[in-house]
């Protein structure tokens, strides 16, 4: 694959990827991709200027005028659907099926905003006062910042930016350093879609590229009223606390520890499947990765044999070629995280599956896993941390209350499920005293959600929403107006104020 062929079919000149100071490696076989130039923290102010100035004059475009703005670079991705998946493929090493299901999740989100840009409804609300009305006005917020991870390089890009355009909003965008090649194939799509669309202002998507730097310039500059940020616990808890100090509002979608709990009825061949993708897609690199099994006891012993039989059977190997289930780690810091964890699993009495490295052919600077399967004897410290690799922890359970308080007994709270096919269970499961997650589903995974609904959840995970439902109204400020078409002038609450 010649990277400069692919970059150029997106409108991104060779000059680019060489001679910067951040080298680009591909984690399916550690091959150089490119040096692309990284941002310093005045030409990263000099982006949000650029942007500020681009929402000064796109915030007066009508919303469906700018709905076609989305609308074209929905075509846009449209066309360039295979290159775009290949690219993610390349740069963040996940097979290339889930790189193209990550360009159609950019499609699907960019549908959404264009119907959404003719549906940006506020309220009409009675008045206490004869003569008067009540009425919520929506209207385009400023500077989005997005900060996002390697994993999912385009789409979380794509769920917060066509809605941010929709809402009159600009965007600056912080790709992770990871991925910087993803940002510059969206940004010269988003730049095709622009010429398409005829007069879009200058910088109303600006791309920063490069570390930390440039993420507290835009996590420290007031006119970015909203900083979208996905990632670690750790960076979210930073980051959140310093946009809440200049008053700024954030959008957190941090860590998971995603469940699934495997109830007696469970139709088990569905179970087995659903594990499987959910737990080793993405090589375990997914936030919404199925990390903790919950099984009960009539079934664990049918069950965790089929699962290591179906664990054995998965291919792993170069993410480009069409076979593959399983495609390498994001890098060594990556591979060494997870061996770490499953030396302290062993050392607490888990009983392993898996784990071990694989050499993969013609890829030997990259870091292959088998996926591991770890039964432990209870949820330890270690099953309620995140390790982003592909690790299952299993654990057993007898009764129902105590399956849930497994569940909710973890610090993030992003998504969950159960295998069950008692109605009880499964409402249970969903209900306010179910599952504390911001999703819960009912005999699927955890993983995979679709755009339509909206993403996020709660606790460590840090409560934002983004996506689909109703989330749109995060990229907004709200304005309550009052009209008095009346010739008196009535006090709410019955105040008399006269001379
Ligand atoms: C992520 O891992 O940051 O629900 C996003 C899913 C995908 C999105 C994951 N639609 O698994």
């Amino acid at each position: 694959m010649d990277i400069f062929e692919l970059m150029k079919r997106f409108g991104v000149p060779q000059t680019v990827l060489q001679n910067g100071n951040l080298p680009v490696r591909s984690p399916i076989d550690g091959a150089l991709l490119a040096n692309i130039r990284t941002h310093n923290a005045n030409q990263t102010t000099a982006a949000v200027n650029r942007a500020h100035q681009a929402f000064l004059a796109w915030r007066m475009v009508p919303a469906p005028r700018r709905g076609e703005l989305v609308r074209l670079l929905g075509n846009t991705l449209r066309v360039h659907k295979k290159d775009l998946g290949t690219l993610i493929t390349l740069e963040t090493g996940k097979i290339l099926q889930e790189g193209l299901g990550e360009v159609q999740e950019m499609i699907d989100i960019c549908d959404f905003a264009v119907g959404l840009s003719r549906q940006l409804y506020g309220l009409t609300i009675a008045s206490e006062r004869p003569g008067h009305r009540m009425m919520e006005s929506w209207h385009p917020l400023g500077v989005c910042g997005i900060i996002s991870a390697f994993n999912f390089p385009a789409a979380v890009w794509a769920w917060n930016a066509a809605l941010a355009f929709v809402c009159g909003n600009s965007v600056v965008w912080k790709p992770s350093e990871k991925s910087p090649l993803t940002g510059l194939a969206c940004a010269a799509l988003f730049e095709q879609a622009c010429v398409a669309f005829g007069d879009a202002p200058d910088g109303l998507l600006e791309v920063v590229q490069g570390a930390r730097a440039v993420g507290d310039v835009l996590v420290n500059d007031v006119r970015v009223p909203l900083i979208s940020a996905t990632g670690s616990t750790r960076m979210g808890r930073e980051v959140g606390a310093r946009v809440a100090e200049r008053f700024g509002r954030s959008i957190l979608e941090l860590g998971g520890n995603n469940a699934a709990i495997i109830a007696p009825s469970a139709d088990l061949s569905m179970v087995v499947r659903g594990v499987l993708f959910a737990a080793v897609g993405t090589a375990g690199q997914r936030c919404t990765t199925l990390r903790r099994l919950i099984v009960h006891n009539d079934v664990y012993d049918t069950l965790i044999p089929q699962l290591r039989q179906a664990y054995g059977n998965i291919k792993i190997g170069n993410p480009l070629h069409g076979d593959t289930l399983v495609g390498p780690l994001i890098d060594v810091k990556s591979f060494d995280t997870m061996q770490q964890a499953l030396h302290v699993a062993r050392s607490q009495g888990g009983k392993i599956t898996g784990g071990a490295q694989v050499d993969v052919a013609g890829c030997m600077d990259g870091f292959y896993v088998r996926p591991a399967l770890v039964e432990m004897p209870q949820q330890t410290e270690l099953v309620r941390h995140e390790t982003f690799g592909p690790i299952l922890y299993i654990l057993r359970y007898d009764d129902f209350a105590e399956a849930i308080a497994l569940q909710n007994g973890v610090s993030q709270g992003l998504s969950s499920s159960i295998f069950t096919m008692n109605m009880r269970e499964a409402e249970l499961f969903v209900s306010a005293v179910g599952s504390d997650c911001g999703i819960a589903n009912v005999n699927i995974g955890p993983s995979g959600a679709e755009i339509g609904g909206a993403f996020g959840g709660e606790k460590d995970t840090g409560g934002g929403r983004e996506s689909g439902s109703d989330s749109w109204r995060a990229y907004m400020r709200r304005a309550t107006n009052t009209i008095n078409y009346s010739d008196t002038l009535p006090l709410a609450q019955g105040i008399v104020f006269n001379l």
